[in-house]
């Protein structure tokens, strides 16, 4: 069947510019989706890299003011995987010009930003979505799949973590290109916003809602040389961050984010632990997920490690052949075929943005609490 074009006007070039771009390009190849993305635009403010993106995209026009991408009459949805200050002007001009909106995580830098952010959309009833793209591992979605089945039963725990070790180097400086994340003007937060983030969006996803934080947070590096100004600045995003959280349904949680972990990449983890069994998951071993059933018969009982490639293992069965493995880019493949399948069916595609405030406000309780050394609540 003819599927109708969607054209894609994209803000942003980088790290995420690629991992978007690659997935609207590859989604038709695998999916049978009603729609067939059309990468129309690129915008950033450097003309010549954007034109060189396009180029290596196939991007078919480049623009180098988002206002006048989001005014394009042949642009239907906007995604925006420009850094994180920018997200709040360029959806909310999306939104009420009747696009689409896809944003990249976290959708604001505080939840005061992303409320406004969530309004517009809703607003203006455009389709609009959150890359946060683990939940579409499939052994995550595996994950959820069993938890919602009730197969490990009452929860009790969860476990996350995000371990990375970039930013260790004391002359490593902050601001500009790639090393905004260091930049809380520009990022919001630190490994707070930036890691954590996943880690709560997937465990709300999976065990529901965070109701109360108890946090601590650290930045080793107190000054840094400032790319933009020129000058040595203080830093403002926290280095590392951990809390403990109370869930809904009555089970316990710990979180822990760093950059400073030495020999850790992006070494995130969850394990969960239920009345009847148990799962962990680890992006490095991504494909696998480790599954404890104390119901299996006491002699072999014992953590098995499910290989999830296999055709009725999620997404799976639109990849290659059973046993064969897929990797990070997947997941965001996943998402735009999600996206499209609920946008050509007047359905939701979540994360939306309203579950993306969610996570938005637990990371603004941790950094609150980290601040009076108290318990916070999760949802204000
Ligand atoms: C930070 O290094 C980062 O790129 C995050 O911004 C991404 O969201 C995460 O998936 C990998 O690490």
């Amino acid at each position: 069947m003819a599927k109708k074009p969607l054209n894609v006007g994209i803000v942003g070039y980088g790290f995420m510019g690629r991992t978007h771009s690659n997935a609207f390009s590859q989604v038709n190849h695998f999916f049978d989706v009603p729609y067939r993305p059309v990468l129309k635009a690129v915008c950033a403010r450097d003309a010549g890299k954007a034109k060189t993106f396009a180029e290596q995209w196939g991007y078919e026009s480049v623009e180098t003011d988002w206002r006048k991408l989001v005014e394009r009459k042949d642009i239907d949805v906007i995604d925006i995987a420009s850094p994180n200050d920018t997200h709040h002007d360029i959806a909310i001009a999306a939104a009420k010009a009747g696009k689409m909106v896809m944003c990249e995580k976290p959708l604001g830098r505080s939840a005061a930003e992303s409320l406004k952010m969530v309004e517009a959309v809703e607003k203006s009833k455009v389709p609009n979505m959150v890359w946060y793209n683990y939940r579409r591992v499939p052994a995550v979605t595996l994950a959820k799949q069993l938890i919602d089945e009730g197969k490990l039963g009452r929860i009790f725990h969860y476990r996350a973590k995000f371990l990375q070790d970039w930013t260790i180097s004391k002359d490593l400086p902050q601001g500009g290109q790639g090393l905004w994340r260091l930049d809380v003007d520009v990022a919001g937060s630190g490994v707070t916003g930036d890691l954590l983030a996943h880690c709560i969006d997937t465990a709300m996803w999976l065990n529901g809602g965070i109701t109360k934080v108890s946090g601590m947070t650290e930045t080793f590096i107190k000054e840094r040389h400032h790319n933009i100004t020129g000058k040595k600045e203080v830093v403002g995003i926290d280095d590392a961050s951990l809390f403990l959280a109370r869930f809904a349904n009555g089970s316990l949680a710990s979180f822990e984010a760093t950059r400073y972990a030495r020999g850790h990449k992006a070494l995130y983890t969850f394990e969960i632990n239920g009345e009847n069994a148990s799962i962990a998951w680890d992006l490095h071993d991504l494909h696998r997920l480790q599954y404890f059933d104390h119901r299996d018969e006491g002699r072999t009982r014992g953590w098995r490690s499910l290989h999830i490639t296999d055709g009725d293992h999620p997404y799976m069965d639109k990849w290659w052949v059973p046993g064969l493995q897929i990797g990070y880019e997947h997941t965001f493949i996943h998402q735009v075929a999600d996206f499209l399948d609920a946008v050509g069916g007047g359905k939701v595609a979540a994360p939306t943005f309203r579950d993306a405030l969610a996570t938005d406000r637990v990371t603004d309780a941790v950094l609150k609490s980290a601040r009076t050394g108290q318990w916070e609540n999760a949802n204000d």
